[in-house]
């Protein structure tokens, strides 16, 4: 079991761009047991690779109540969005403690590779569709507090700066 660091906004890490991944060998094998490892310990429901500074199409989801469902994509694509919309409290894991409402697509369809490579397409609703929007947008570089205002995101950039040089000075 390994964990990786989780990076916390405003880090300008979590704006840069993944990459495809060329070929699901073992060291990307690696990367996804060590960020379900990352997810279950915070605990998170999703974990995008750009939150553990690591610029590749990976992500890991486990939306289940028993948290034993894993479910990985790589190379991500959304392929269809429902018009309707749907309205969810989000969190991130790179925004401790700030929560709100996000408006996204209420049901998306996911084409990706599975962690032996193999094509595969989800029709998601529920949390799951949240849940991959969100994690999706961590690939392009893009947190959630960029859907709100421009004061809420200011604001919660400072406390998070804050709470960072406080916990910097513990140390
Ligand atoms: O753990 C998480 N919960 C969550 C709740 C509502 C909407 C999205 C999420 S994703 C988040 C984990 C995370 O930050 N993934 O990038
Ligand atoms: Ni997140």
């Amino acid at each position: 079991m390994a964990l990786l660091n989780v990076l916390c906004y405003p880090d300008p890490r979590l704006h840069k761009v993944a990459k495809p991944v060329a070929q699901v060998d073992d060291r990307i094998k690696k990367i996804v047991a060590d960020m379900a490892d990352t997810m279950y310990e915070a605990p998170g429901v999703g974990l995008a690779a750009t939150q553990v500074d690591i610029h590749e199409r990976i992500l890991v989801i486990d939306v289940s109540d028993e948290q034993n469902n894993l479910q990985v994509f790589i190379n991500p694509e959304i392929i269809w969005a429902s018009p309707e919309k749907k309205s969810w409290r989000e969190g991130c894991l790179s925004v401790p403690e700030f929560y709100d409402e996000i408006e996204r697509p209420a049901q998306v369809r996911v084409k990706a590779l599975d962690v032996d490579g193999k094509e595969f397409e989800i029709d998601a609703d529920g949390l799951l569709a949240v849940c991959l929007q969100h994690e999706l947008d961590h690939l392009q570089g893009k947190v959630f507090v960029e859907y709100l205002s421009f004061l809420k995101r200011t604001r919660i950039s400072q406390k998070l700066k804050k709470r960072a040089k406080e916990l910097a000075g513990e140390r």
